[in-house]
């Protein structure tokens, strides 16, 4: 059997596109409302199900707001550069310039067939070089800040991809992409300096209107600490170090100090007996990432190095430890240890025997007895000098200013975020306007060179190296400043920095002189409405609001964060709940389902049968329904097209039957409108079935043609942005001109819905008990029946008998009893 809809859904996709209804210009734009969602990565697998799900459902929200009237910009690109094509063109030994494009067109394809409405004249492809000669521009403009910096740094390098890592590209120590185990490197990288924005990133959180889970999620990993530096002196060394602490209430329980093994000071200080087995030890905490050095399931290990440190305010000599659950780049790289407060510093202690010495009390504990575990709490100070009996955190501000006026320390507040690494030792990325002279370092690419083109002829198979490397004639280049010999940056910009700006290069797409006009971003920013996956939550959603934010800070754009409002689509998963994958054969081709019932019925399909927000498994079952939906009012319009001709108007007076089915209308036009805006798209479709069955049930009485044609009419536009081509269709077959996307939204009228309700009021001898919905027309005995089963007028009614009933029509029953 043939698809019944392509013909059909063909004329319609041509006919949107010939007239251009969907497209608009952001420079003659009076007012905005941008609706974003994040571009998809063409890579080998083109539009699967979870595509048509998230843009084909987002283009549904995009034409209802529309009907409301919103002048909506919607643009649509392509992620292009990175990993994922990259892979896909080493693994089918095509250029990635060529199978990126060719996954383009394929894909657009794809949308077309969809029936999308996107603006795709304002489109971006970011491995083009007239979109990441603005990449390296955002690159140079942070450079300049300095705000783009080059250092020696331990890395996370994936040994199957070949390839430096983020550490948000690390999942349990292992490669998002591959899975492979993650290892330390130390390699000259490039970072972008996004701590220095890190208040700002955390303050701006209280400003949008974003899911809490995400909000949160990025409050924990800015993660913000405030607590104490606080410095000790070393015996028999001239210099000392600092330890940064959240306690310093416990200072006086300090028996140890431990450094981190990469710690500057570590190998100096260490004793030569104790020489060896430090060695030893910083070199096997090489291997060991982040995660693994702070599980809190791994034994906390670590070795004496000899050395001794003195006690800021006791002198107390204490022993210096090196030990790799401290962190090298967090706080200082060195704590001290307070074994009788701290988890990790108490069965460290245990294992090797240091000094427990208990400085904070429980309440109810009047003298320090011996811990079988560390007590983590806040309490009383005991053993703590003129601090004794003080509350932890009183003690916490005194002692910090105590060591402030001694000069021995100071409040500090610390962030867990890291800097942002963004080269990578790939092919498929934007260059690094950079080139490294011997007399004058690195040298930015002056503007008016870009873009740095990316070399065609490459061998892009990994070798542990940027493949930019082997390639001299893009690697020689005089020096921009001194003319001499000099090399091209060779590692390329990560993906991520590509999709940390594309929301303000779409409204300008084909500017030439500029990545934007400012004027214009005062008009178009921020982005209204930005729907994805909630993946993102800690890269690109962290990465785009800090170069918004660079960007705002450079008097560019008008808002310092890009996105006002954000929503998470769920996942559409396999029919055996798992996510859908070609390894465990369970995806769903949208493809097939198109070509056998048409682009609308899968849209309707994944409208009605999945939340928008959570996703679910595909369930053949309800895809018939579905269909079967859709065939249902195909016959409804057919049977009664009747009264599209016959020129009757809606009545002045409606019958009983008339107003039910108008009740009907009204209860969908409200649950739809508000249930759409809200992302409930299936709870949508659920009263546009109840309201076909409501249409079924009238027409099978004597219909009105003129009610009939008013609730047909408006039927189909409350179904059009989820079957757009089909309501085009049944628009025009019954006689209208224009198209039904132009259509105005039928008009929500609450009276109807009160029409045949209304709440009473109950009392009991005079008195009000409760509150009552009955029907308009409901006659005594309803209502005497409806106020006797409330609670509260039962318990009145109790040993009683009913002598009198008192009726005040539409407003309130009396019940007199004795
Ligand atoms: C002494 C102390 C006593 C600590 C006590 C805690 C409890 P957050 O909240 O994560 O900032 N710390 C400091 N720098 C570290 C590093 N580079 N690697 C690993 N651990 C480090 O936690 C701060 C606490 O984590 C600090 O407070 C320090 O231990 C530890 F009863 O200092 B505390
Ligand atoms: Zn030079």
């Amino acid at each position: 059997m043939g698809n019944q809809y392509q013909a059909l859904e063909e004329k319609w996709q041509k006919r949107w596109e010939d007239s251009g209804i969907f497209r608009v210009e952001p420079k003659e734009m009076k007012d905005k409302y941008y609706v974003l969602v994040m571009f998809p990565y063409p890579s080998g697998d083109k539009l699967h199900m979870g595509h048509w799900w998230q843009y084909g459902l987002m283009d549904s929200w995009a034409r209802f707001q529309r009907f409301q009237k919103k002048p909506v910009f919607f643009p649509m690109g392509f992620d292009a550069f990175g990993l994922p094509a990259e892979n896909y063109a080493i693994k089918h030994g095509i250029h990635p310039d060529i199978s990126t494009s060719k996954n383009v067109s394929h894909m657009l394809g794809q949308f077309q067939k969809m029936g999308v409405s996107y603006n795709f004249e304002h489109s971006v492809n970011t491995s083009k070089p007239d979109y990441y000669r603005w990449t390296q521009w955002v690159f140079l403009k942070l450079f300049e800040k300095g705000l783009a910096y080059q250092k020696e740094a331990p890395v996370n390098w994936c040994p199957h991809d070949l390839t430096v890592l983020a550490n948000e590209q690390v999942l349990e120590g292992r490669c998002e992409r591959c899975e492979t185990p993650v290892v330390q490197k130390n390699l000259k990288q490039w970072f972008f300096k996004i701590t220095d924005y890190a208040q700002k990133l955390l303050d701006g959180l209280d400003t949008i209107d974003w899911p809490s889970r995400t909000v949160a999620m990025q409050k924990n990993w800015i993660g913000r600490s405030s607590g104490t530096l606080i410095q000790f002196q070393l015996e028999r060394h001239e210099e000392g170090f600092e330890v940064f602490t959240t306690r310093p209430d416990t200072l006086y329980g300090v028996t140890g100090v431990v450094l981190a093994p990469e710690h500057a000071l570590t190998l100096k200080i260490t004793t030569p007996d104790q020489k060896a087995s430090v060695e030893t030890y910083i070199e096997e905490s090489r291997r060991l990432s982040d995660i693994e050095r702070q599980s809190t399931t791994r034994e906390k290990t670590g070795v004496f190095t000899g050395a001794y440190a003195i006690h800021p305010l006791t002198s107390e000599k204490v022993p210096v430890w090196v030990g790799d659950y401290v962190l090298g780049h967090y706080g200082t790289g060195a704590v001290m240890s307070v074994p009788a407060h701290d988890e990790r510093d108490f069965s460290f202690a245990k294992k090797y025997d240091l000094k427990i010495r208990q400085v904070i009390l429980k309440d109810s504990q009047s003298h320090p007895k011996e811990l079988q575990e560390a007590f983590t709490e806040d309490g009383i100070l005991c053993d703590s000098a003129q601090f004794d009996g003080q509350n932890s955190k009183d003690a916490r501000e005194n002692i910090t200013q105590h060591l402030e006026e001694k000069k021995l320390g100071g409040a500090r507040v610390q962030y867990r975020l890291r800097d942002w690494l963004v080269s990578r030792q790939r092919y498929w990325g934007s260059p690094i306007p950079i080139v490294h002279c011997d007399d004058c370092g690195a040298v930015p690419v002056p503007e008016d060179q870009l873009p740095v083109v990316l070399p065609e002829n490459v061998d892009f198979q990994p070798h542990g190296e940027s493949p930019l490397a082997r390639c001299e004639d893009f690697v020689n280049t005089p020096c921009p400043k001194c003319k001499k010999p000099a090399r091209r940056e060779i590692d390329t910009l990560d993906t991520f920095v590509c999709s940390s700006w594309y929301y303000l290069r779409y409204p300008d797409s084909q500017n030439q002189d500029l990545p934007f006009e400012p004027e214009l971003m005062k008009k178009m920013m921020p982005v209204d409405k930005y729907v994805g996956g909630p993946e993102h939550a800690c890269m690109h959603l962290l990465y785009a609001r800090f170069i918004n934010m660079v960007m705002h800070d450079m008097g560019l754009v008008p808002t310092s964060e890009p996105f006002r409002s954000l929503t998470h689509q769920g996942m559409i998963l396999g029919a055996d709940g798992q996510k859908m994958s070609k390894s465990k054969g369970n995806s769903v081709s949208p493809d097939e389902y198109v070509a056998q019932y048409g682009a609308d019925v899968l849209r309707l399909y994944l409208a009605f049968g999945f939340s928008y927000v959570d996703g679910g498994p595909w369930d053949e079952g309800g895809f018939k329904a579905a269909s079967r939906f859709a065939e249902r009012v195909n016959r409804l319009f057919d049977e009664n097209s009747s009264c599209f001709t016959s020129g009757e108007a809606l009545p002045e007076s409606l019958r009983k039957e008339d107003q039910v089915l108008m009740r009907a209308l009204h209860v969908a036009i409200q649950g739809v409108t508000q249930d759409t805006e809200r992302f409930q798209f299936n709870t949508s479709i659920a009263r546009l079935m109840e309201l076909t069955n409501a249409l079924q049930d009238y027409v099978r009485q004597s219909p009105h043609q003129g009610v009939l044609r008013h609730i047909l009419e408006s039927f189909m536009i409350l179904l059009s942005p989820f079957m757009p081509h089909f309501c085009e269709e049944l628009w025009e077959q019954s006689g209208h001109q224009g198209f039904i996307a132009q259509a105005e939204w039928p008009a929500f009228d609450s009276s109807w819905l009160e029409l045949d309700e209304i709440t009473m009021a109950v009392s009991v001898n005079g008195k009000v008990r409760a509150e009552i919905t009955v029907p308009k027309d409901a006659q005594e005995p309803t209502i005497v029946e409806a106020a006797l089963v409330q609670a509260s007028v039962a318990r009145q009614m109790e040993g009683k008998t009913i002598i009198k009933k008192i009726l005040v029509p539409g407003k309130l029953i009396n019940l007199i009893v004795k």
